[in-house]
């Protein structure tokens, strides 16, 4: 039985060279790493520097297994911030899952979680010239609701 365990291990390092999520897992391998996904309390967040419409952010995400990032408090928010600094170089202006696109004040967030938390810049949310129904972090330190065909780098966000 001792010599099965490096055969274990190899058949695991195999596997993670793989796209983990297409890929069924062993029981006995340890627990995944997502390669790029950076892990604050139970979640994980990407930052994609392309820049891309909120619509065309969001279904990326999708894509790489979540959502655009919900944000739940403020210390959550300033990590990504730094998320953001670190992958960007800056504080750039990034998309954020949170949009009032169905109506007008009803803000949401793209993975269904409850809004519990927001930071809007002073005067913000404006919904300037009726047409900003998407959201942007780094307006300073803050959130500002901007035009959904606004192309910026965004932030995902997945559950494991
Ligand atoms: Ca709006
Ligand atoms: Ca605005």
């Amino acid at each position: 039985m001792g010599s099965a365990l490096p055969l274990i291990v190899l058949l695991c390092l195999a596997i993670g060279q793989l796209d983990g999520r297409s890929v069924p897992r062993f029981k006995l391998c340890p627990s995944p790493v997502n390669p790029g996904w950076a892990r604050y309390g139970s979640r994980y967040f990407i930052v994609q520097p392309r820049r891309m419409t909120m619509a065309d952010a969001e279904l990326n995400c999708i894509r790489l297994g979540g959502n655009l990032a919900s944000i739940r408090s403020y210390s959550e928010h300033a990590w990504i911030r730094g998320l953001i600094r670190r992958v960007l170089r800056s504080y750039r202006p990034t998309w954020i899952g949170m949009f009032d696109a169905i109506q007008e004040r009803k803000w949401l967030w793209t993975d269904g979680s409850k809004v519990r938390y927001t930071r809007w810049a002073r005067k913000q949310p404006d919904n300037y010239r009726g047409r900003e129904d998407c959201t942007q972090i780094n307006s300073g330190n803050y959130w500002n609701d901007r035009p959904c065909t606004d192309r910026v780098p965004s932030v995902c966000v997945r559950r494991r």
